[in-house]
């Protein structure tokens, strides 16, 4: 079994529309002119890169924007051009989220869980339906139209998104520390808060908690996962207060190593007991290397600027793990002090850090984590992969060109009013399927 890094394609909309309250860096960056062009090559960069360090990497496709279909439901009438003339005017935050790209984070775009861990042998994806926010609501069918074009194949089960009720983020609240990414698993569902059990929960105060504990059990009981193997538990309140608005912003797990901030989890020493016994049950004497980073050497504040706890942590060899961070990690002198203490320990898989410019994506609270769906597969399961999602070198200089080809270099708010920007976006996307090989939704 291998762990593959699927990162979404920025689409050419990328821009800064201060759409998700609760994400600081959102809220901070609204109206930003932005950069598509830019965007979009920083992240093939990053995984042009993970594939050059020996990972499978592929690609997931940005989805066809803006959505008209939308906006002619909301009273929006006429022909195309006119629908986006008038709900600019009308509303243009509604365009503005119609035109959204934020399909870029693909950490919300499902929650993957491998067939190592499913009772069914199976590997189960289930679209997040990403109902606490409008913009990000538009994505769930097209993103689950994506996954089966994409994961082909008996060895894989598509789920439908869970109810909007409940709402459900993916994989940006889910991990899975396991001896290797071949031996079962002990997943991690992480929530902010509950709907039926509304009151039962420590809430946030000023932000919205995103993932429902209902959310996190339906998944973890349609994809058929052993609950003597998985963890519910509760994001701390307070974490979410300080812009912690999906758990990958303060913890991140690969194999045999967690790192996650101290304040991470509400009740964290009783958590930390709780994923400590049920290692001792999986490990197979394996050690778990859990670093836990104290406020004290980074505060929350500075994680959530720098992103550290969105690096992706990945396995290069057996015992052998890089950190790919951001290059804010290294602008922030607590946090790259933290990361060179940890590497400097010697007594764990985090052997070296590699930075990455993903600024363009930061700006809107992306972090290279967030940029990737990852999957564990078997052999099988990897040859059941559609193979132009693969970023082989050939199919990266393909979409460089194109991104060259169709992006705008600067994108300001007031240019999604403008209806050839809508002309150009289609054309882009009808080339993107030439380069991918499949049909887009
Ligand atoms: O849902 N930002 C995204 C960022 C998602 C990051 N993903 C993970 N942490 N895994 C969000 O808040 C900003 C859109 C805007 O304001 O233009 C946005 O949607």
């Amino acid at each position: 079994m291998r762990e593959a890094n699927f990162d979404g394609l920025v689409g050419p909309t990328h821009h800064y529309a201060g759409l998700s309250f609760g994400n600081v860096a959102s809220t901070r960056n609204a109206k930003l002119v932005s950069h598509p062009k830019k965007a979009a090559l920083q992240g093939l960069a990053k995984a042009g890169r993970l594939r050059d360090l020996g990972l499978l990497q592929g690609v997931l496709p940005p989805l066809r924007r803006p959505r008209l279909d939308t906006l002619r439901a909301l009273g929006f009438t006429g022909t195309d051009a006119s629908v986006i003339e008038r709900a600019f005017r009308a509303v243009p935050q509604l365009l503005s989220a119609a035109y959204s790209a934020s399909s870029m984070w693909v950490a919300n775009a499902a929650t993957f869980t491998p067939s190592r861990d499913a009772t069914d042998g199976k590997a189960h994806f289930t679209p997040a339906n990403l109902a606490s926010k409008f913009h990000r609501s538009l994505e769930p069918k097209q993103t689950g139209a994506n996954l089966r074009a994409i994961f082909r194949g008996a060895s894989f089960v598509h789920h439908e998104p869970i109810l909007p009720q409940f709402g459900d983020e993916g994989a940006a609240n889910h991990s899975r520390l396991a001896p290797a990414h071949g031996e079962p698993g002990l997943e991690l569902f992480t929530f902010g808060g509950s709907v039926l059990q509304d009151g039962a929960f420590p809430k946030p105060k000023k932000f919205p908690a995103r993932q429902s504990l209902e959310a996190s059990h339906a998944v973890l009981t349609t994809h058929a996962l052993d609950p003597s193997r998985t963890l519910v538990i509760q994001q701390n309140p307070d974490a979410i207060d300080a812009g912690v608005f999906h758990n990958d912003v303060v913890a991140v797990a690969n194999e045999n190593v967690w790192l996650l901030h101290e304040k991470a989890y509400l009740d964290q020493a009783t958590i930390l007991a709780r994923v400590r016994t049920g290692w001792a049950a999986i490990g197979g004497g394996a050690p778990l290397h859990v670093f836990e980073i104290a406020d004290a050497d980074v505060p929350l504040e500075d994680a959530v600027k720098s992103y550290l706890f969105n690096s992706q942590l990945v396995t290069l060899s057996p015992g052998r793990m890089a950190i790919i961070a951001p290059e804010e990690c290294r602008e922030t002198e607590a946090v790259k002090a933290a990361i060179d203490a940890m590497i400097a320990s010697g007594n764990s898989p985090l052997r070296e850090v590699h930075y990455f410019d993903v600024r363009e994506s930061m700006q809107n609270g992306g972090g290279p984590a967030c940029l990737r769906l990852r999957v564990a597969l078997t052999e099988g399961e990897i040859a059941d992969v559609h193979p132009g999602a693969w970023l082989t070198p050939e199919r990266q200089l393909a979409l460089e060109t194109w991104v060259g080809n169709h992006y705008r270099d600067r994108l300001a708010f007031d240019d999604l009013g403008d209806p050839k920007l809508y002309l150009e976006v289609q054309t882009a996307m009808d080339a993107l399927e030439g380069i991918l090989g499949f049909a887009l939704a």
